[in-house]
């Protein structure tokens, strides 16, 4: 058996990893936009942030139908992207295709669909179509939505965020790596803001089935197409029968054995970051009692600026920030009144007051 990318030193098992995988279709395509977009910025002396947002997927099969995904709907990473450009950053916005855009996610689900906002106003009188009015938002909207219109015109005629989507959790490493080493022309104007929900675990290319599972048995002739020799997915041993005595006996049970994913963080921090550059990352929990311990665990592993951790059920409410120069420890709270008006809640609350305290004592520890 191949040892597990978990017991490789992080460089080998980066080699591995990236050899297994053809990058993603677009990276050529986002490295010539990045490229620009950086270079761009660098002219200007002005700080750059990579947010990454929204969760990966980990495909079940090489030519996807199936595929594992995650919660998380790019809420954390839209709204500090916000904050980021009001103070004064570009952004490269790395985010889950589809997932919660800055700015565009004030109007975007069910709740606060961007048709609410809208209203017919009625046809102008002489004016040639009298069968309709123009489309406007309506009177109770319109300085929230002027607010967000100007501030996302500005950032987009001013060239201040770049948006690049990908999907699974390959394409999220691959995107991370290169934009890591193309920012290195940035040095201490770097900062790295790891807020994606990455997927822990993930099925290596070389086990993975070339075309859609088949829950039943196939005629002999078609075999073999599907699932790969030592496949992580149902393999003949693997098929169950008798769980369940009703169970019709053509009916597999899937099972899915997956491999943990690199920790690319100690790569991201040693390697592929710019000298002097900020890296914070986040770290979600569902027990309450693991959170401090494993943020602390993995600031101490990687040796980075800042953990933030977050409990799923209360990660609009509070948050800890776990660094490594006293306190140490400090949990910031959306006062209670003030929660369900908020939906981005400790983003509005903390705005960038603390990172731009880590990145001042980042700074110093580099010059
Ligand atoms: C987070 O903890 C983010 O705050 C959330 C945001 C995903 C909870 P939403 O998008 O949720 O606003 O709905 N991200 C998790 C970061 C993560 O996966 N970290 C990995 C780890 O801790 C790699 S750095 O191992």
């Amino acid at each position: 058996m191949s040892p597990s990318l978990g017991d490789m030193e992080p460089a080998e098992a980066e080699s591995v990893y990236f050899n297994e995988y053809p990058p993603p279709k677009a990276l050529p395509k986002h490295e010539a936009l990045a490229r620009a977009f950086i270079d761009l910025h660098v002219e200007a002396n002005r700080r750059v942030v990579l947010v990454t947002s929204g969760g990966t997927t980990v495909p079940l099969e090489a030519q996807t139908v199936r595929f594992i995904d995650n919660f998380s709907a790019g809420t954390r990473g839209a709204t500090s992207a916000e904050y980021f450009l009001q103070q004064g950053y570009a952004v490269i916005f790395l985010h889950r295709q589809y997932s919660l855009l800055p700015y565009s996610r004030h109007y975007s689900h069910s709740t606060n669909c961007f048709l609410d906002f809208m209203d017919e106003a009625p046809p102008v009188p002489g004016a040639p179509n009298q069968d309709h009015g123009s489309i406007v938002v309506r009177d109770e909207y319109q300085d929230q939505m002027r607010d967000v219109l100007r501030k996302y015109r500005y950032a987009k005629q001013n060239n201040r965020l770049l948006l690049l989507p990908f999907t699974t959790v390959a394409e999220y490493m691959f995107e991370l790596r290169s934009m890591a080493k193309l920012m290195r022309p940035l040095g201490p104007n770097a900062l790295f803001y790891l807020a994606a929900a990455v997927s822990d675990f993930f099925i290596p290319r070389s086990r993975m089935a070339e075309h859609k599972i088949q829950s039943s048995e196939l005629p002999p002739e078609f075999q073999g197409g599907g699932a790969v020799e030592d496949s992580a997915v149902g393999g003949e041993d693997e098929i169950y029968t008798g769980e369940n005595e009703a169970k019709p006996a053509s009916q597999k049970k899937l099972v899915i054995n997956l491999d943990p994913v690199p920790k690319f963080l100690h790569r991201l921090v040693d390697g592929w970051a710019p000298d002097g550059s900020m890296v914070v990352s986040f770290k979600l929990e569902t027990d309450p009692t693991l959170l401090v311990y494993k943020a602390r665990t993995a600031l101490q592993r990687y040796s980075h600026h800042l953990v933030i951790g977050n409990l799923l059920s209360t990660r609009k409410w509070e948050v800890v920030f776990i660094t490594p120069d006293p306190p140490h420890e400090r949990w910031i709270r959306v006062p209670k009144a003030r929660r369900s008006k908020s939906i981005s809640g400790v983003e509005d609350q903390v705005g960038l007051a603390e990172i731009k305290k880590g990145e001042k004592a980042a700074n110093s520890e580099t010059s």
